[in-house]
């Protein structure tokens, strides 16, 4: 808080300047400090409101809805993953600034300034309702405690600044030093408050996103392990409880295996030794939920409540129904690897991981709900109104897609869709993968087109067939043996091959350890011996419909990203 432009130094310790300390600076001051104010005020009181939108939140969500593409691509190139807090940044200045420039105004202008607190309170308010999971009145607190606020403490910094109205001329009593400190001690004391606004905003938010604690109550069907199996590592109970799980765990890819109410949980074992390549530097076969990649629009994670949340299939069906979670968790389960991967991702890029899904087969779903025969597009539907469609066939074709509510034997995280999402293999996630899933809606293919399309990505977006050298890193490497290692993936068909190219040589032939399904990513590698220099190593897979990737490069915009991948490395 040091950098803040308050606090005795900010103004000249010396002579008053001609015309008293008064001057538009101090005006300016006056209106940063009001509208810092009046934010954290309002951050803090929307924290304690479930129901309750944080303005600055929405104003940023609102913003990211209407950006154009071209100018979201700029930021994550530029910003990355951080482009959320920048914007974020971004608005809390700006907004700020313009309430210094209100404080200016009030200088001569009081009523005026406060009309521009107001508009801010009306613009807060008119975009908070838009937050799906905000009530009108409960977006009337944030909303007027900003704009409140804000006149309060202006007024109040205004007073001191002016004096009594009684002699106008005279810069005393309001320019003499003790009521020149009079305002910096409120200025200062308008912030430490405001400061501490925040904080206790922050904590309150941790309590009040209950969906956190809900998350926690909760306990994943549980799997009885099928007795035919014979022994295999421990720790290949795949779900959350421990209780009821028996001790032989399981060792087939798909084991049927019944529940005490005769439900059934078919689970997929562990992966193998012999599925897992022994190589350093390598991405973990199975990506953990911690260092899971996330995409998304959702500047705060919907909060979403258990006790009321459904998610319905709808649109063009013979019968529409709707689950509650606890309907959804009592319904038959698969276990299945899948790997997901987001159609940003560049090439070598890390916008992909690999993970076990626990859900409902989505094809029992749409048989239950019985689609029509024109509903062509299935469209998922978030609680934060984010949108997926993709080809109904899909559901279909044999490929895996499920509707989740398990991520690597537990509850979908929040960050990753608690309490369900869709994960459906082969297929980029912004056309397929809806986290926080609120609706499963059928619609003719062409009568509706989801968040991304508008947005120039394209409406079709299988995965494609690709690749990525995880080690060495690009730069200094010894000389000497060393493996070159990575990833390859072709969700929903499977890698046969991959070959790797030191400096335009021939191509190597990689191993790749026993597939632990066509849907996820393949580890391989190869020993080479590296002697000193610069190297440009490459990498190209081949899936099994025979498909080898393609070196031509093209950007991820509007359907997937394409080239080989390579890593430049010096070698002493
Ligand atoms: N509600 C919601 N679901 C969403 C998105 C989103 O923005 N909002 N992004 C999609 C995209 S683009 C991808 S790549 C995947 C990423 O899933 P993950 O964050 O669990 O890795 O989620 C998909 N589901
Ligand atoms: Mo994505």
């Amino acid at each position: 808080m040091a950098a803040e432009p308050v606090g005795p130094d900010a103004i000249s310790s010396g002579n008053p300047p001609p015309g008293g300390w008064r001057s538009t600076r101090d005006y300016f001051l006056a209106g940063l400090v009001a509208s810092g104010f009046a934010m954290a005020f309002s951050e803090m009181l929307a924290s304690f409101f479930v129901s309750a939108p944080s303005l600055v939140l929405t104003i940023g969500q609102r913003f990211i809805d209407i950006t154009p593409a071209a100018l979201k691509d700029w930021a994550i190139a530029v910003f990355g993953t951080n482009d959320k807090a920048v914007l974020i940044g971004g608005i809390v200045v700006v907004t700020i600034i313009i309430g210094g420039l209100l404080g200016v105004l009030a200088r001569e202008r009081m009523p005026l300034a406060a009309m521009g607190f107001v508009a801010f309170g009306v613009l807060g308010y008119a975009l908070g309702i838009t937050d799906p999971l905000a009530t009108a009145g409960a977006t009337l607190i944030p909303a007027v405690a900003a704009a409140g606020s804000g006149i309060a403490v202006l007024v109040v910094l205004r007073h001191l600044l002016q004096g009594p109205a009684t002699e106008a001329t005279d810069p005393s009593p309001a320019g003499s030093p003790d009521a020149r400190r009079a305002f910096m001690t409120a200025s200062g004391a308008a912030v430490v408050l405001a400061v501490g606004q925040v904080v206790i905003g922050r904590l309150a938010t941790g309590r009040t996103q209950s969906v956190v604690a809900a998350r926690e109550q909760v306990t994943l069907p549980t799997v009885a392990a099928s007795p035919t199996t014979t022994a295999a590592p421990a720790g290949t109970t795949t779900v959350a409880t421990a209780a009821a799980v028996e001790e032989a765990p399981v060792t087939e890819a798909t084991t049927t295996t019944t529940r005490a109410a005769e439900e059934v949980v078919r689970t997929v074992a562990d992966p193998t030794p012999a599925q897992i390549a022994q190589v350093e530097g390598v991405s973990e076969l199975i990506t953990p939920n911690e260092t899971f990649y996330r995409i998304d629009t959702a500047l705060s994670i919907p909060n979403v409540d258990l006790d009321t949340w459904e998610v319905s299939f709808t649109g063009l069906v013979d019968s529409p129904f709707s689950l509650t979670y606890e309907e959804l968790v009592d319904l038959p389960m698969v276990e299945r690897y899948i790997t997901i991967c987001c159609v940003s991702n560049s090439v070598g890029g890390e916008l992909i991981g690999n993970a076990k899904w626990l859900g409902v087969p989505l094809r029992d779903l749409v048989e239950r709900a019985g689609v029509q025969p024109e509903g062509t597009q299935l469209i998922g539907r978030s609680v934060d109104r984010f949108t997926v469609g993709f080809p109904t066939e899909a559901v279909f074709d044999g490929r895996e897609a499920l509707l989740a509510i398990g991520m690597n034997g537990e509850p979908l995280p929040v960050r990753h869709g608690f309490p369900a999402r869709l994960v459906v293999s082969g297929l980029y996630g912004y056309v397929s993968a809806t986290k926080w899933l609120s609706e499963v809606e059928f619609a003719r293919w062409e009568d509706f087109d989801a968040y991304w399309i508008p947005r120039g990505w394209a409406k079709q977006a299988p995965i494609k067939t690709q690749s990525r050298i995880d080690t060495p890193r690009p730069g200094t490497v010894e000389a000497g043996t060393r493996a070159i290692a990575g990833v390859a993936w072709a969700q929903n068909r499977g890698i046969d091959a991959v070959e790797v190219q030191v400096d335009g040589g021939p191509w190597m032939e990689a191993i790749l350890p026993e597939e632990l399904a066509i849907d996820t990513w393949r580890q391989w590698h190869v020993e080479y011996d590296f002697t000193p220099g610069p190297h440009t190593i490459a990498v190209r897979a081949t899936d099994r419909t025979g498909y080898t990737q393609t070196s031509e490069i093209v950007p991820p915009r509007p359907d997937g990203a394409t080239g080989y991948h390579t890593v430049q490395v010096v070698v002493v």
